[in-house]
């Protein structure tokens, strides 16, 4: 008998469980029986969101399955395990990626309609864990992706914030945070593992002690201990049975000093601790906001990365090997500084608990640690008050002067008589206050370094890692980002992936190159129409969308010229706004003007400490309340703030652009991943040549690409010959009007103090060379709406931006972690059952 006639005659058995079984009527079943036996309810009174608990948990079984068939064949094989730590993960929903990846999305489908309910509103339930801030996250949760599918073993390691980044409201204007209370409704995707504690030691003092062999040892005796509780979650992998874990850490309270307490009548006492050591993980910190000071946050650092390195010795024990093998069987990403601390901790580890010598265990930490750098603006690169630092992890500062002076011996040697060098690279920064710095121990303690797209790197190893270069060009690397196209656009963009499938067939699903596929097909006119059609559509959609949550009507053959990711001056929507006052000025200066429509859709959080870029919000909005309602403009052009910029809501916006405006400060933006999914869903970019821009420029070619501004050695030619932005002011009349036009105070009801910082800022100083690269961006942006009058032109350039994607993805960026960084193999995973025939 084939295998294919076995597989009939299983099916015709009805063999399948409730808990594996992809069939429609099993997971009907199944559904029916998670929403009665774990959300306890009935249908009469079940609300929507138990039907979606009920539908996730029959999911997770389907998960469970592969999950723990996974572990056991790691377990087994000993295969080396790739671990990213990482402060923070934005994995986005996780229902109907699942499905997706499983492969039972029409299934489920049915299954839910069977019960006279819709899969689209049961989706709408889920509550994203919005555990990170933004592309730094999103990365880490691409690269999850990109790991189960390419069948790497890995773990995700991080925290389980309880709230995670705020929900952004727009009032009047004006962002207003709001608590993300995600757990709320409690998680379906997590699975606690109580039993697999660590505890964590804070404060204190360390002692010296003489060890049975008469070696000289430290033992560290902590003022507080804190749990921590691992929460695992199930990452799938797109139609493979590998299934990875990303393990989260809570902080609770040890029982043992509960009763302690307790025992001594201290009962309220006993609770204070306990709410204190929870706080550790209450709460999500955002980026762009000065960190400095904040005992809070190297708190949560610490904490996450001993609890996963004291994790992996024991899983590393576990399997029977020698703790001298660790490094060959565990490699661990360090996704930016935040984790950076482990390169002491796993010393620590390994010296005072494991009671290896020094230079074994510094061998294993170089080689098991590898550092990626995200950000070259210098207020982001971490570092710690030596006081604060020793006061909470007084060993790690013993090991990290001694990590230092072993170091600084060995530039000594090299740089003979250079006194500034050692200082340049020491770990501790002197001066005023003394300062440990991260970067600079994640350099020491890692094998590799890498940036995060070409000229990331390159102005890494020229500028802030530059001793670092100097010393070890060999541990330099870079590797561009990618995203996955399971989410960012199977997921998002179900018409647009049809109509690609039905001509390319759907291997570009895992192998993005295959996109070039698309190629030939752009000189279609055919298809070209279709393309068109499908596009329209998406932008019906969004338009839908903002009329339902906005009452704004939005005309879907305008341009929509979108910028959504974190609000930033670097990141520089205000040259946005710009061109928008510019093309409103020109509509009333000349009221018979041929303009293209465009509809403007910004959306994004600013810090909630970082006043210019929530002032920022408020132009936005404010400058959209003038040119909305302005009969002389004819609704010729539209200004939309989407609030809540997130995982979820990106997903309708992606889709959706004609333009994806990627105009950062040239030598500012690291990499960029929004440039990669608005090409990849067929926008074409206006951009500057910055992070991976001008990677995308070259693979779609120049002359399907808006290039404009400053390169980034242009700007820093210009700011050394003394930038002074008010002669650009003072010789463009254009933008002299747009400037003055929001000081005058035509936005703000007559109001001119409301923007006087902006225009000050802009004016005096203007950092980010907004008005050097003003003109430039106009000049583009006036071609890009002659570009779009030519429909036929535009379409054929959107697609070969699509056919030319394909270097993009987060596999090919995962491909090179694992042949450049990791040293790891790809382990199939094979289910035991039946099963196996199915997936
Ligand atoms: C971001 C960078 O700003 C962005 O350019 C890059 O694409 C992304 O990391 C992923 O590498 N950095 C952060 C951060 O999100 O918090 O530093």
């Amino acid at each position: 008998l084939s295998p294919e006639h076995i597989t009939e005659i299983y099916d015709s058995f009805h063999i399948e469980d409730d808990r594996t079984g992809l069939s429609s009527e099993t997971l009907q079943r199944a559904i029916a029986d998670n929403l009665y036996y774990i959300q306890g309810k009935f249908p009469e009174i079940a609300t929507l969101y138990d039907y979606y608990m009920a539908v996730a948990y029959t999911v997770r079984d389907r998960l469970l399955h592969r999950w723990i068939n996974t572990v056991k064949t790691y377990r087994e094989q000993d295969v080396k395990v790739v671990c990213y730590l990482s402060a923070e993960y934005l994995p986005g929903p996780h229902l109907e990626n699942n499905l997706v990846n499983l492969g039972i999305y029409d299934q489920v489908q049915q299954a839910v309609e069977s019960s006279g309910l819709d899969l689209r509103s049961i989706l709408a339930q889920e509550e994203e864990p919005g555990l990170g801030n933004g592309g730094l996250g999103r990365l880490a949760a691409c690269y999850m992706d990109s790991l189960a599918t390419l069948e790497i073993p890995a773990i995700g390691y991080g925290i389980r914030y309880e709230y995670g980044i705020f929900d952004q409201e727009i009032r009047e204007g004006w962002q207003v945070e709001i608590t993300d209370k995600w757990l709320r409704l409690g998680n379906p995707w997590e699975i606690p593992r109580p039993e697999n504690a660590v505890e964590v030691k804070f404060g204190g003092y360390t002692e010296p002690y003489t060890d049975d062999q008469g070696d000289y040892r430290v033992r560290w005796i902590p003022h507080q201990v804190v749990n921590g509780i691992p929460y695992d979650t199930p990452i799938s992998g797109y139609r493979v049975n590998t299934t990875s874990t990303m393990r989260l850490w809570k902080a609770e309270a040890p029982e043992s000093f509960d009763f302690q307490a307790f025992n001594v009548g201290d009962y309220y006492g006993a609770v204070d601790a306990k709410i204190i050591s929870e706080n550790l993980t209450k709460v999500l910190y955002p980026n762009d906001e000065p960190i400095q000071g904040k005992q809070l946050r190297l708190e949560q650092q610490y904490f996450f990365v001993s609890c996963s390195l004291q994790n992996l010795l024991k899983i590393h024990l576990l399997r029977g090997d020698p703790i001298e093998t660790f490094h060959e069987k565990f490699v661990i990403q360090l996704n930016d500084t935040h984790p950076a601390i482990g390169v002491a901790e796993l010393m620590r580890l390994l010296v005072d608990e494991y009671l290896l010598h020094w230079q074994k265990a510094w061998d294993i930490t170089q080689q098991a640690f590898a550092y990626t750098n995200h950000t070259l603006l210098p207020e982001a690169l971490e570092t710690w008050p030596l006081n604060l630092f020793g006061s909470l992890l007084p060993r790690h500062l013993e090991i990290i002067y001694e990590i230092n002076q072993r170091f600084l011996d060995q530039v000594r040697l090299k740089y003979l008589g250079n006194p500034d060098k050692l200082a340049r690279l020491s770990l501790i920064e002197e001066g005023g206050s003394k300062r440990i710095r991260m970067a600079h121990l994640a350099c020491v303690g890692s094998h590799a370094i890498n940036g995060v797209a070409a000229l990331h790197t390159e102005l890494l190893k020229e500028g802030v890692l530059k001793d670092f270069y100097d010393l070890w060009p060999h541990k330099f690397t870079n590797i561009t980002n990618g995203v996955t196209p399971r989410r960012w656009m199977v997921l998002i963009n179900p018409r647009l992936t049809q109509l690609i499938t039905r001509e390319i067939g759907e291997t570009w699903i895992t192998q993005l190159e295959d996109f070039k596929r698309l190629e030939s097909l752009a000189e279609d006119p055919a298809f070209r129409q279709e393309w068109r059609r499908v596009k329209r559509a998406v932008k019906q959609d969004l338009a839908d969308y903002i009329q339902a949550h906005q009452g704004l009507t939005l005309n879907p053959d305008s341009i929509f010229d979108i910028q959504a990711k974190r609000i930033h001056e670097y990141k520089r929507q205000h040259l946005n706004v710009l061109h928008i006052i510019t093309l409103y000025n020109r509509i009333k200066h000349n009221p018979r003007l041929a303009v293209p429509p465009r509809t403007f859709i910004f959306g994004g959080k600013a810090a909630p400490g970082y006043q210019m870029a929530k002032l920022i919000i408020k132009l936005i909005t404010s400058v959209g309340e003038v040119v909305n309602h302005d009969p002389d403009i004819c609704d010729l052009i539209k200004v939309v703030f989407l609030p809540d910029f997130n995982v979820t809501n990106s997903q309708r916006i992606y889709p959706a652009a004609d333009l994806s405006e990627q105009i950062s400060t040239a030598g500012k933006e690291a990499s960029g991943t929004g440039n990669m999914k608005f090409s990849m869903n067929g926008a074409l970019t206006i951009g500057t040549l910055d992070g991976a821009n001008i990677e995308i420029r070259e693979a779609v070619e120049a002359d399907n690409f808006f290039l404009f501004g400053h390169t980034s050695e242009d700007i820093v030619d210009l700011k050394a010959q003394g930038y002074v932005p008010k002669t650009f002011y003072n010789t463009n009349p254009a933008l002299k009007e747009a400037i003055d036009l929001i000081a005058s105070g035509y936005f703000s009801h007559g109001n001119r103090a409301l923007f006087q910082p902006l225009v000050d800022q802009l004016l005096q100083a203007d950092p980010y060379c907004l008005l050097a690269d003003y003109q430039s961006y106009i000049d583009c942006q006036d071609q890009v709406g002659q570009a779009f009058q030519d429909q036929d032109t535009w379409t054929k350039t959107a697609i070969l931006n699509v056919a030319r994607i394909g270097r993009f993805s987060s596999d090919r960026a995962i491909r090179e972690y694992c042949r450049e960084i990791w040293w790891v193999n790809p382990v199939s995973i094979h289910l035991e059952e039946y099963q196996q025939a199915k997936a």
